[in-house]
């Protein structure tokens, strides 16, 4: 992954203890309800109560049935997962055998992950496998109509979603305390590596992580003139964008972060749709009236 490895990245202490994410297990919890429902209806062969009714709305919050949880985004004609897609989210995913794009490389990202962290160590590829996988799933059960589906977002929709700061936090240099998981250089955070979803505050839309803890895959082909001309001449390598069909675009910081550039809200970086990173995952946004 260009750009994204060359940064230097702080290895020190042992990885902390992981920290209770108050939303994320709020969410487990309506997880294991709709669960029980959905046991239920198998048995009963009635639809459950609470998956009636719920198809997702353009201007409406929705959840679907592995608990992923999407908001509306102003701006934008899609509803934005609040989360990075978590290692027990690609886990449900990786299981199913009919998916053999997915590799095993998620599950060795070279330091310990628990199920309510963000995936890493996945491609472009395998991530778009993942939407795919996930609006089978959703269309096959009716939950989604055939017309809805997942996918990454795009570049111009991360750029509305991030909000307008010149960071993601706003525009104070360095980040804040309790605005996100970074480098341990920044001593903003106790994280050494990825941390759970959810547990630093939401932005402006009630996304979380969009510009910390882990990168973020974009559908879009990268494309140099996404970075403007100050921001290539402070990084050269971002001129090399392979004639527009070689890299896919990559949004965000991550906890290897600690370098004001590379945390501006407006930076583009790049990779290789095949090519992974520790530092890199994905969320996805479902499409809900194309
Ligand atoms: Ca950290």
């Amino acid at each position: 992954m260009r750009y994204a490895t060359s940064q230097s990245v702080a290895n020190t202490a042992e990885h902390q203890n992981e920290k209770a994410s108050k939303g994320y297990n709020a969410r487990q919890q309506e997880v294991g309800r709709i669960a029980n429902e959905a046991n239920q209806n198998i048995s009963s062969k009635k639809t459950p109560s609470s998956l009636l009714h719920k198809s997702p709305q353009p201007d409406q919050n929705w959840t679907n049935r592995l608990g992923m949880k999407f908001v509306p985004i102003p701006g934008t004609k899609v509803l934005f997962g609040i989360y990075d897609v978590t290692f027990d989210e690609f886990k449900t995913f990786a299981k199913n055998d009919q998916h053999e794009q997915a590799s095993t490389n998620w599950k060795n990202p070279g330091f310990p992950q628990e199920n309510n962290h963000p995936v890493v160590n996945v491609s472009w590829d395998e991530a778009k496998a993942f939407c795919e996988w996930l609006t089978q799933k959703d269309q096959e059960s009716g939950l989604i109509n055939n017309n809805q589906y997942y996918r990454l977002p795009t570049d111009e929709e991360w750029s509305i979603a991030v909000g307008r700061g010149s960071y993601p936090w706003g525009e104070q240099w360095p980040p804040p305390k309790g605005s996100g998981n970074f480098a341990p250089l920044l001593k903003v955070d106790d994280y050494e590596f990825t941390s759970p979803v959810g547990c630093f505050a939401a932005n402006e839309y009630g996304l979380y992580d969009m510009g910390a803890n882990v990168r973020q895959w974009c559908e879009d082909w990268y494309v140099k003139e996404m970075n403007g001309a100050s921001v290539r001449d402070l990084v050269p390598d971002l001129n090399q964008d392979g004639g527009g069909k070689k890299y896919k675009v990559i949004r965000g910081g991550s906890y290897k972060s600690e370098g004001s550039r590379s945390l501006i809200t407006d930076i583009r970086i790049c990779g290789d749709p095949r090519d992974y990173s520790e530092a890199c995952g994905f969320r996805c946004v479902l499409v809900v009236s194309p």
